[in-house]
């Protein structure tokens, strides 16, 4: 029967107490799973071990509950500072195994004491991946405001504005130990005729090279586009094609970040994916999901099957030794669920995607398209996908010391609870803003 003590969702005797009524079932799936895939020639160990390695980088934006234009609800015990949100990443890594590392957004991080942030994310075992600038809100006594645009502003003077904040990024990301920028802007215009396309996309090259200038050895500049908003009508930097533009105008060390939810409904994403493996490009990802627009729903949660195929053309370059190493970041926000429990169930469908594109017969499937049996070799990729790998998984969460049913769990460890005995809800109740 599984512990029902409340504890510490970080101790890992209080891990460990909560797998052991749980192991015994795991090792009977795991075993019944080994054999059905050593039929298939697939040495289900192996898998396991590469599904350990799997990391993903957590928003720090996203441990917050996050909001629309219409309202944001906060829920109990949400994170006030960089801190607190670190302590609520540590939980997620803790327990999963597969989320060692924070993507901090700067400004909304921004504390009086990098060297502190570092010492406490060392001693919670985390470490910090891209760091994010922010250009697309004005912020308190900021002297040029970015209502029309950062980067491409036909102004001299907010560009050069919003350049210096980049290169303030990099130098605080240099103290923590990162190595990538993440750069989205949403310059862009509302109606035909407001913006010059060319010129603005002329102007963010230039603003984009004095930042990319600023970047210390080893470190990437991950270009993020985005399809439209807050822009309506037309968008700096929409697509992939503007993004590889930039990325090949700038230098070696730009790459482009490929957010799931920045495109038109029903594009092909893994195909631009593909793309940017064939250019040498691909910088990372901004794993999420979407139903309309950039809707930032947990990953996996709306088309797991898109997910996959991700993962598939991920799997495939690494087979065919593409030389790839793409930073996995989640990008979500999370307006009615408990952010935490959100973003383990997001890192476990990334895990899930790729463990399952591990399990693709590729050289059959390449014989297949060479055959154009067109039925066959959609079939050995759903083949894949069909394949309930959840016994890999927790191997996989346990030989990183975590949690064989981390939502459970945590449940039961009380933590949200414990957050909001400690952690008393600033005054204001329901606000707009996405965080
Ligand atoms: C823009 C975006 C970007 C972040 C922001 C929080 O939509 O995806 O990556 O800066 O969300
Ligand atoms: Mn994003």
């Amino acid at each position: 029967m599984a512990q029902d003590r409340s504890g510490d969702p970080r101790d890992a005797d209080y891990i460990a107490a909560g797998n052991a009524p749980l192991a015994a079932a795991l090792d009977a799936d795991y075993q019944a799973l080994g054999s059905q895939l050593a039929r298939r020639g697939i040495d289900i160990d192996a898998v396991t071990r590469s599904a350990a390695d799997f990391a993903v980088a957590l928003p720090s934006w996203g441990v917050g509950t996050g909001g629309t234009r219409f309202a944001r609800f906060p829920g109990p015990g949400e994170p006030r500072n960089v801190f607190e949100k670190l302590e609520d990443c540590a939980v997620i890594h803790r327990l999963t195994g597969a989320t060692p590392t924070v993507s901090l957004h700067l400004p909304w991080d921004a504390c009086e004491d990098y060297g502190a942030l570092k010492a406490h994310a060392t001693r919670l075992g985390v470490g910090f991946d891209a760091v994010n600038s922010n250009t697309f809100q004005d912020q308190r006594g900021q002297r040029e405001s970015y209502k029309f645009g950062s980067l491409t502003h036909t102004a001299a003077a907010v560009r050069a504005q919003a350049v210096e904040h980049n290169l303030e990024c990099i130098r605080i990301g240099g103290l923590l130990g990162s190595k990538a920028l993440t750069l989205w802007i949403g310059d862009g215009a509302n109606f035909p005729g407001q913006q010059h396309l060319a010129r603005a996309f002329e102007r963010y090259l230039d603003s984009a090279a004095r930042i990319y200038a600023g970047l210390p050895a080893g470190w990437r500049l991950l270009i993020e586009h985005k399809m439209y908003e807050p822009a309506f009508y037309a968008t700096v930097i929409q697509d992939w094609g503007s993004s590889l533009m930039a990325a090949q105008a700038l230098g070696p060390q730009a790459f482009c970040l490929v957010d799931l939810g920045h495109h038109a409904p029903n594009v092909n994403i893994e195909m631009i994916v593909a793309r940017l493996i064939h250019a040498g490009r691909l910088g990372g990802f901004h794993f999420n999901d979407s139903k309309y627009g950039d809707d930032d729903l947990d990953a996996g949660s709306i088309d797991p099957y898109r997910l996959f195929l991700v993962f598939n053309e991920l799997v495939d370059a690494a087979w065919r030794q593409v030389p790839l190493q793409p930073a996995h970041m989640l990008d979500q926000s999370h307006n009615v669920t408990d952010p935490v429990e959100s973003l383990m169930a997001s890192a476990m469908e990334l895990t899930r995607a790729r463990a399952q594109a591990l399990l693709v017969d590729r050289p059959a499937l390449a014989a297949l398209q060479e055959a154009n049996d067109a039925l066959l070799a959609t079939q050995a990729l759903k083949r894949a996908f069909t394949t309930d790998v959840a016994p890999i998984l927790a191997r996989a969460r346990v030989s990183r010391g975590g949690a064989i049913d981390p939502l459970g769990l945590y449940r039961r460890s009380g933590y949200r609870g414990t957050c909001a005995a400690a952690r008393p809800a600033a005054a204001g109740g329901s606000s707009s803003g996405i965080v």
